[in-house]
C-alpha cells in the first residue's frame, strides 16, 4: 500500500469517529386533523398581495399519509461528549411572504442564527427565550439582514412579529448537534451519532413532547413516534 495513502487514512480514522451511527425515522399522526385555521392578511395590504391563494397556519401539518411535519427530534439525555466546535455556518430564519420560513428549526448555542426580511414591509422578530436573553428586532426594509445567537439550551425558543399577529415559529436551540426536524413526509435523520444509549425526545407545539430509548452502534437505528390529534 502506498505509504501516504495509510498515513491520510489514519488521520481520517482518528478525526473522525469510526462507529458513528444514524437515527433515523418518522412521525406518525393518529386520529383526526384539526382543520387548517385560514389566515387573514389583510391588515397588512403588502402581505396579502403577495398571495393570490388562501394562506394557511402551520400548527399541525399531516400529509395524506398520516405523517406530521415540523417536529423537532433530538436526543436529550445520554451523551457523554459533545463536540466542542460549534458550526461557523449561520441557520437562517427568513421572513417571506409575510411567514416564517421554516416555521421549525434546529441550532446550537453560539452558532450565527441570520435572520432575513425578504418582504418590503416591516417584520418585528421578538425571541420568547426563557434561558437567554430576549430579542425584539423591527426590520423595515426588503432585503435587511440580522444576525443573532442563542447562549443557553432551550427546547423551544418561541418567536413571533409584533406586527403579523398571525406569525409565529419554534427555535429548538442545544449545545450538541444531534437534532432534526420531521420533513413534509414525516421523516427525520439524525446523523454522525457516536455509540451509546440515549433518550430521544420528540417535540410538536401542538400536541407536547414523546420520548424513547434507543442504542445507538453502527449504521441505522430506527424511532418511531405516534402523536394523538
Ligand atoms: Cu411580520
Amino acid at each position: 500500500m502506498n505509504k501516504n495513502i495509510s498515513i491520510f487514512t489514519l488521520l481520517f480514522l482518528i478525526s473522525n469517529p469510526v462507529f458513528a451511527g444514524t437515527v433515523t425515522g418518522a412521525i406518525h399522526f393518529s386520529g383526526t386533523a384539526p382543520k387548517p385555521e385560514l389566515i387573514s392578511m389583510n391588515a397588512d395590504p403588502v402581505c396579502s398581495s403577495l398571495h393570490s391563494t388562501p394562506v394557511y397556519q402551520d400548527h399541525v401539518v399531516v400529509n395524506s399519509n398520516g405523517m406530521l411535519q415540523n417536529v423537532f427530534i433530538y436526543i436529550k439525555e445520554g451523551l457523554k461528549e459533545k463536540p466542542s466546535q460549534v458550526p461557523k455556518e449561520p441557520v437562517t430564519i427568513d421572513q417571506k411572504g409575510c411567514q416564517y420560513s421554516p416555521h421549525v428549526l434546529g441550532i446550537q448555542t453560539g452558532q450565527p442564527f441570520q435572520i432575513i426580511n425578504s418582504d418590503e414591509t416591516l417584520h418585528n422578530i421578538h425571541s420568547l427565550a426563557q434561558n437567554t436573553k430576549q430579542f425584539n428586532l423591527g426590520m423595515p426594509i426588503q432585503g435587511m439582514k440580522m444576525n443573532k445567537q442563542f447562549e443557553k439550551p432551550e427546547v423551544m425558543v418561541k418567536l413571533k412579529c409584533d406586527v403579523h399577529p398571525w406569525m409565529n415559529a419554534y427555535v429548538g436551540v442545544l449545545d450538541h448537534p444531534y437534532f432534526a426536524v420531521s420533513g413534509a413526509d414525516g421523516s427525520f435523520h439524525i446523523q454522525n451519532v457516536p455509540p451509546g444509549e440515549y433518550v430521544i425526545e420528540a417535540w410538536h407545539e401542538m400536541y407536547g413532547t414523546k420520548t424513547e430509548s434507543v442504542t445507538v452502534a453502527e449504521g441505522e437505528v430506527a424511532a418511531e413516534f405516534t402523536f394523538n390529534g
